[in-house]
C-alpha cells in the first residue's frame, strides 16, 4: 500500500468542490488514490469498476504507459512555451494528427483547456466568421432545451439546463432554443436512436422564420446529449438540422466533448451519423482526460474566412495562455497513439451489441422506466421517488460505489460510458452491479 492510501486529509473544509453536494460528501467522502485500466482504488483500498470513465474522458482506460511516459518526458523536455506568436513542434504535430481522424473537410484545428472553453470558442468563431465575410447582423446562437454546453457564459446560454442558468441573470443575448428530442411516451426503450422525434428538427424552422436567417450565426447541438441523461436524435433528426443550416448559411456546431474519440464505435458522431458539422467543439477523449485539453475543429473555408488582412495582424483576437501547452500536446499524442494501436476509436462498435443487450437485460428491474444506448453509452431512467426527485438515483449511486462500480446519476437517471478498453467480463460485471443494486434501493 503506498503511503498516500494511508493519508487522510485533516480537513476537507477549503476545498469547494465543483458540482458537488459539498455537505454531504465532506460528511461522508469518497476517495479515489489510485487507477489502472478499467479500475479505481479507494482510501479505504477497495477496487472500483469505472462504468463511468472518470466523468465521460478515460477512453482509454486509467494510467496508460504510452500517456504516462509521453506527459513524464515532455515535462523534462520542453515545460511550457508561450502560446501567442511563439509556437513548438509537437502542438502542430498534434494538430495534424487530429485533422488526419477528424470528419473530411475539418482542416483546422484551434486548442483549449476544457469543453467550456472550446464551446465558448467555437461561438466567437462562429459570429466572427459571419462578420468577416460582410454579414455582421449574424449574431443570435440557437441551442437546445436540455443541451449541456459547460458551464462558461456563452455555453449556459445555448444550453438548456435550467439549474445551470438560473442563478446567473440575463446571460448572452439574442439565444433561442430548440426542442429537445426525450419523447418518452413514443420511444421509450429503445434499442439505438429512436423512430419518432426527426421531425422536431422542422422547429429550427420556425425559430428562423422568427427572427431571420439573416441575423443567426450558428445552431449548436450535442449529437446525443451526454450530461441531461443520454437523449438521442430521433433517425434522421440530424441530416434534417443539417439541411436547415446549409439552407439558411447557418453554421451548424456539433458539441462532441462527450461523443468524440470513440464513444460511440465510430472515431466522432459526425462519422456515426454520417452528418458532417461546420464546427465541431471536442474535450475530455482528446487527452484521455488525463491533463486538460479541449480542440475546436473548424472547416477549411471558416478558417481561411480569417486569413485576410495585413498578414502582421492577429486574425482571431481570441486564445487561452495554455493553448496548445506541450505537455497537454504529449498527453494528447500518446492517447491518439494509445488509441491506434488498440483500435480504440472504432472499437465500441463491436461491443455496442452486446453492450445494448446487457443493459436492456436491466428492463423490469424495480424502479426502471426507461432503458437507451447507443455505441458505448447507455442510461437507465428511474421512476424518481414522488416528492424527492433525484434521491433515488442519488442512492443507487452511492449504493453502487459501496459494491464496487462508480457510476453517474443526473436527475434520475444512471448515465454509464465505459472506457472502451472494457472486456464483456467487465460489462455483465458492471450491469450486475446495477441490477443489484436496483433491487436494494427504496
Ligand atoms: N459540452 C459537452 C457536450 C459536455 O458534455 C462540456 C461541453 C464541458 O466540458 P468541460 O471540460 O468544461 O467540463 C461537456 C462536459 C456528466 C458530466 O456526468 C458531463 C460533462 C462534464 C462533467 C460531468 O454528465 N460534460
Ligand atoms: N485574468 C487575468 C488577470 C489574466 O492576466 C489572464 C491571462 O493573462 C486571464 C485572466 C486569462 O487566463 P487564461 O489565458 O489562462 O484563460
Amino acid at each position: 500500500m503506498s503511503n498516500r492510501l494511508k493519508v487522510t486529509p485533516n480537513d476537507l473544509s477549503a476545498f469547494w468542490m465543483p458540482f458537488t453536494a459539498n455537505r454531504q460528501f465532506k460528511q461522508a467522502p469518497r476517495m479515489m488514490v489510485s487507477a489502472k485500466d478499467m479500475h479505481y482504488t479507494t482510501s479505504d483500498g477497495r477496487k472500483v469498476l469505472d462504468g463511468t470513465a472518470g466523468l465521460w474522458c478515460v477512453n482509454a482506460g486509467h494510467c496508460r504507459p504510452k500517456i504516462t511516459e509521453a506527459i513524464q518526458h515532455q515535462a523534462a523536455e520542453l515545460d511550457y512555451a508561450p502560446a501567442f506568436q511563439m509556437g513548438h513542434p509537437i502542438v502542430f504535430e498534434l494538430a495534424n494528427r487530429l485533422v488526419d481522424i477528424a470528419p473530411k473537410g475539418m482542416d483546422h484545428v484551434f486548442f483549449t483547456n476544457s469543453g467550456s472553453e472550446s464551446v465558448d470558442t467555437a461561438l466567437k468563431m462562429a459570429i466572427a466568421y459571419h462578420r468577416a465575410k460582410g454579414e455582421g447582423a449574424r449574431t443570435r446562437l440557437i441551442g437546445r432545451e436540455r443541451g449541456y454546453h459547460g458551464v462558461n457564459f456563452g455555453g449556459i446560454s445555448v444550453g438548456g439546463i435550467v439549474s445551470n442558468r438560473k442563478m446567473f441573470g440575463t446571460l448572452l443575448g439574442g439565444v433561442d432554443h430548440m426542442p429537445h428530442t426525450h419523447l418518452p411516451e413514443k420511444n421509450s426503450f429503445t434499442k439505438g436512436v429512436p423512430e419518432h422525434g426527426a421531425e422536431l428538427a422542422n422547429e429550427l424552422e420556425r425559430i428562423v422564420a422568427l427572427h431571420d436567417a439573416s441575423t443567426i450565426a450558428a445552431v449548436i447541438v450535442e449529437p446525443v446529449a451526454g450530461s441531461t441523461g443520454v437523449i438521442l436524435p430521433p433517425k434522421g433528426y440530424l441530416q434534417k438540422l443539417r439541411e436547415i443550416c446549409t439552407k439558411h448559411g447557418i453554421l451548424l456546431i456539433f458539441d462532441e466533448v462527450i461523443t468524440g474519440f470513440g464513444r460511440l464505435g465510430a472515431p466522432f458522431a459526425a462519422d456515426y451519423f454520417g452528418v458532417t458539422p461546420d464546427i465541431m467543439t471536442t474535450a475530455k477523449g482528446v487527452s484521455n482526460g488525463v491533463i486538460p485539453m479541449g480542440a475546436v475543429f473548424v472547416k477549411k473555408e471558416i478558417h481561411d474566412a480569417f486569413m485576410t488582412g495585413p498578414e502582421h495582424m492577429i486574425e482571431f483576437f481570441h486564445g487561452y495562455t495554455y493553448s496548445g501547452n506541450p505537455i497537454a500536446c504529449a498527453a494528447a499524442l500518446g492517447t491518439l497513439d494509445t488509441y491506434k494501436e488498440e483500435g480504440l476509436l472504432t472499437r465500441g462498435e463491436e461491443l455496442a451489441p452486446y453492450w445494448e443487450d446487457a443493459l436492456h437485460s436491466l428492463k423490469g428491474e424495480p424502479h426502471v422506466i426507461d432503458i437507451r444506448n447507443i455505441g458505448l453509452i447507455g442510461a437507465i431512467e428511474l421512476a424518481p421517488i414522488p416528492g424527492s426527485p433525484t434521491k433515488r438515483a442519488f442512492s443507487a449511486f452511492v449504493k453502487a460505489f459501496e459494491r464496487g462500480a462508480l457510476i453517474r446519476t443526473t436527475g434520475d437517471i444512471i448515465a454509464l460510458s465505459p472506457p472502451l478498453i472494457i472486456t464483456k467480463g467487465q460489462i455483465n460485471e458492471l450491469i450486475d452491479h446495477v441490477r443489484d443494486v436496483l433491487r436494494s434501493i427504496d
